[in-house]
């Protein structure tokens, strides 16, 4: 069989387009492929619901791959060794309390598990607003990053979802774009993002799973975006709350359905 070009192209095409136009109304949207993002995807899917992830850069992961400083390893602290156990990512004890895991295993068995359980990630799509309606998150506003990066006047498309979830990390974009455009008042104590705190890995890592919650209808905090959006510390290399943080996020917009 001689292998022809144009095929291939189209083969690419069509598939994509068919993937996108099913993406545009789904149950629940995922902004960013962080470890938060990613394990909320995977329970989701898992549970069979629609699930859809939008992630602005080429790989996925966010900053679970560099470790800490480039070492690629990651600590996880006895509460979520259960989570790295389920996903089948290989740990060793280092101290009491404290397991190790290898960086990049993690990140590709977390991705692997949670593509196979059917959750759709589109990589190199940027959110850059979201749909509001009666004073709720309904949907998202996207847009290539390629578009992004290269400040073209070119218009977005949308998508509706039932649910959204912000798991941008440290910025919080999702939370900061519903705070400055939408008049809707975050569930925090000033009603907008509080921002986040110096180191201290002991209560950022309790926060982020109490904080990874509802913060206005229709859009959830998860991951680290949580801490910024109610006010909590960060904590370094440390990530079982980020696994942790996705497993209550998908849990607790389980039982909403
Ligand atoms: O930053 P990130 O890994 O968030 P996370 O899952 O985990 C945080 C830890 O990596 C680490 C930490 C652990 O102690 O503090 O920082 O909460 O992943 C966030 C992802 O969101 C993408 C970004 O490229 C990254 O991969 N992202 C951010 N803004 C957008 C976005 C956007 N507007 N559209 C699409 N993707």
């Amino acid at each position: 069989m001689k292998l022809d070009e144009i095929k291939i192209s189209k083969a690419i095409i069509e598939s994509y387009n068919n993937k996108l136009i099913d993406a545009l109304d789904v149950d629940v949207a995922i902004v960013g492929a962080g470890p938060a993002g990613m394990v909320c995807g995977y329970y989701l899917a898992k549970a069979g619901k629609k699930t859809v992830l939008f992630e602005r850069k080429l790989s996925v992961g966010g900053g679970m791959w560099g470790g800490g400083i480039m070492f690629n390893e990651i600590v996880v602290q006895d509460k979520a060794k259960r989570l790295l156990d389920e996903f089948g990512i290989k740990n060793r004890l280092y101290e009491k309390g404290y397991y190790l895991a290898d960086s990049v295993e993690s990140v590709s068995t977390i991705c692997s598990k949670a593509v196979k359980a059917g959750l759709r990630i589109f990589n190199l799509m940027s959110v850059e607003d979201v749909m509001v309606r009666n004073k709720k998150v309904t949907g998202l506003v996207l847009n290539w990053t390629a578009v992004e990066m290269a400040n073209l006047h070119v218009d977005p498309i949308t998508m509706r979802s039932k649910f959204v979830v912000d798991a941008t990390g440290h910025p919080a974009e999702v939370a900061r774009i519903v705070e400055r455009k939408s008049g809707i008042r975050l569930k925090t104590k000033t009603g907008k993002t509080m921002g986040e705190e110096s180191m201290w890995a002991q209560v950022g890592e309790d926060t982020i799973v109490k904080n990874s919650k509802e913060i206005c209808p229709g859009l959830y905090a998860c991951g680290m975006c949580a801490n910024a959006v109610f006010g909590g510390p960060r904590m370094g290399p440390i990530f079982g709350g980020m696994l942790l943080a996705g497993e209550k996020v998908a849990k607790d917009l389980i039982n909403r359905f």
